[in-house]
């Protein structure tokens, strides 16, 4: 913190003063926090080192957790992107906002949202990146978004006046150029600011930047203890269509491209690769042309091909996380130079956790632990330092960064303020339990509408819709979620307590699932 400045900490809560007298300072040179929230696709907390020291090294992300928190309980509502995006800007769950999955919704930006209270109250917002909501941005000062999914290579822009225009060189670089761009040059500068950075990154399919091809090569990983799962008594878990042995598609997951091979994917890869310009597609080729030979003349089967699908998911994964964990730190570098880290929030956070192989699966969508999880860690000058053990959910962003600018909480908003755990309080009356609703049925990868209730302890899903399957796991006992214990007598109990707080939450948060459903019987 600069000697002679007045920082206002959480809104209008904490001043905080070094040496100077409150007397001599204007009303000009108090200064609202500015929010930084950077959000990553599919990026999943086994591959964050801060987390899980097996495969990654982050040291970027990981700065923001040692100079700030790591929350180590932190869940999505709806494992999936335009849902949680949506939960994340109103504060509500998706039955709530009306964006319950990416195939049928178009998001209603006419409602109440965060940026939008945000900007009323004289912030300037801005949105660089990933989107993903088909209709345009409302709220937003500013904005430069990728259409749809976006692209790794040579991406297009949709830019303000609704104009697409298509840049040169790797996505991740480009979001942060724009991103440190306008924080620089581009915003009103006498105005805090609230800037969401939402990178493509770690979507499928992980294509790195040239650069980084060469990285982890010689690297073997351990395979997840549940890669050859055999989903015995989960229904919905054999329904699945993520399966990296029989799903992941290895000429546009695992870019084995041949002319003469065919697979599913083959044209979309054929699409992306098409965009890179000559010296790309040179640097590419000259990386994946000896593996794809290897590959084709080792003919591999069964175990052998399952593993090495593994292999190079994971080495594919991990090279493109090098680009964002370095892009986070050039923003971080940032805004220490530019003299903005005394009074800005910076939030890492993912649109859902991901499958690194846990069950034999790549994608998301289920309620089980790697996707339900997500990665957050948040840096609050003058907060607190260290781990958050509590229950927080993505629909806890909004109330926070109101609350931050001293924006009175809409009564319709579902999710709780951080900002007490940020501060290193521990409300007594802090949910003990989360609640999670997943809609996409069916669609890609045909994971089974479900909803649930997750304790400290236990974990109880309904998959509903075409099924009509519980599964109840004692996460102490199996942290793996490998043993379907509902319908075991001994754990009827338990099963039944979970039920009424299931049903708790649900009428809580005001969900009419379960009356739809006796409707249907
Ligand atoms: C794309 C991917 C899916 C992924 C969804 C949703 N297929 O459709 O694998 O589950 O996005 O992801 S792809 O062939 O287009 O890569 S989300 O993160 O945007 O919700
Ligand atoms: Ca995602």
């Amino acid at each position: 913190m600069k000697n002679n400045e007045l920082v206002l900490f959480a809104g209008v809560v904490t001043i905080s003063v070094t040496s100077c007298n409150l007397k001599e300072k204007s009303k000009e040179q108090i200064k609202p926090m500015n929010i930084v929230y950077i959000m990553t696709d599919d990026h999943t907390a086994q591959m964050m080192s801060c987390y899980d020291k097996r495969y990654a090294y982050t040291p970027n992300l990981d700065r923001i957790a040692r100079d700030g928190v790591k929350f180590t309980n932190s869940f999505v509502t709806n494992s999936l992107s335009g849902p949680s995006r949506v939960c994340m800007i109103t504060g509500k769950f998706s039955h709530k906002n009306g964006f319950t999955d990416n195939t049928n919704c178009v998001f209603d930006g006419s409602q109440q949202t965060m940026p939008k209270l945000l900007q009323k109250a004289g912030y300037q917002t801005a949105i660089i990146g990933k989107w993903h909501l088909e209709s345009l941005p409302t709220g937003f000062d500013y904005w430069k978004i990728v259409p749809g999914q976006g692209n790794y290579y040579n991406p297009d822009f949709i830019t303000l006046n609704n104009d697409t225009i298509r840049k040169h060189g790797y996505l991740t670089n480009l979001i942060t150029d724009m991103s440190l761009d306008w924080m620089e040059n581009k915003r009103d500068s006498s105005k805090p600011f609230c800037l969401f950075i939402h990178h493509k990154a770690q979507h499928r399919n992980w294509m790195a930047d040239t650069c980084n091809l060469a990285l982890y090569e010689d690297k073997e990983f351990p395979l997840p203890v549940s890669y050859y799962d055999d989903y015995e008594g989960r229904l919905a878990a054999v329904a699945q269509e993520m399966s990296i042995i029989k799903d992941m598609d290895l000429i546009y997951d695992l870019k084995m491209y041949r002319k003469d091979k065919n697979s599913r994917l083959k044209s979309t890869y054929e699409g992306i690769y098409g965009r890179m310009d000559s010296a790309q597609k040179a640097a590419w080729d000259a990386f994946y042309d000896p593996i794809i030979e290897d590959f084709y003349k080792k003919n591999l089967q069964g175990k052998k091909l399952a593993e090495w699908k593994f292999q190079r998911y994971m080495r594919d994964y991990l090279k493109t996380l090098k680009s964002l964990d370095d892009n986070v730190g050039r923003v971080l570098d940032y805004l220490d130079a530019a003299g903005l880290s005394e009074n800005t929030l910076v939030v890492y956070t993912s649109d859902q956790g991901f499958y690194m192989g846990e069950h034999g699966w790549f994608d998301k969508r289920f309620m089980y632990e790697e996707s339900f999880h997500t990665p957050l860690v948040m840096r609050l000058p003058g907060g607190k330092k260290g781990e958050i053990v509590q229950f927080v959910q993505n629909i806890d962003y909004a109330p926070t960064f109101l609350e931050l600018a001293g924006v009175p909480v809409p009564e319709d908003i579902q999710g709780e303020s951080l900002l007490p755990l940020l501060r290193g309080e521990t409300p007594a009356d802090w949910r003990k339990s989360i609640y999670y609703h997943y809609y996409e049925y069916p669609a890609e990868h045909m994971v089974k509408r479900h909803y649930g209730v997750r304790t400290d302890r236990y974990k109880l899903i309904h998959f509903y819709n075409d099924i009509d399957e519980w599964e109840l796991y004692d996460l102490q006992e199996d942290p793996q979620e490998m043993h379907n214990l509902y319908g075991k007598p001994e754990y009827k109990e338990v099963a039944r307590e979970l039920l009424e707080e299931l049903q708790r939450l649900q009428k809580q948060y005001d969900d009419p699932i379960e009356a739809e459903l006796v409707e249907k019987k």
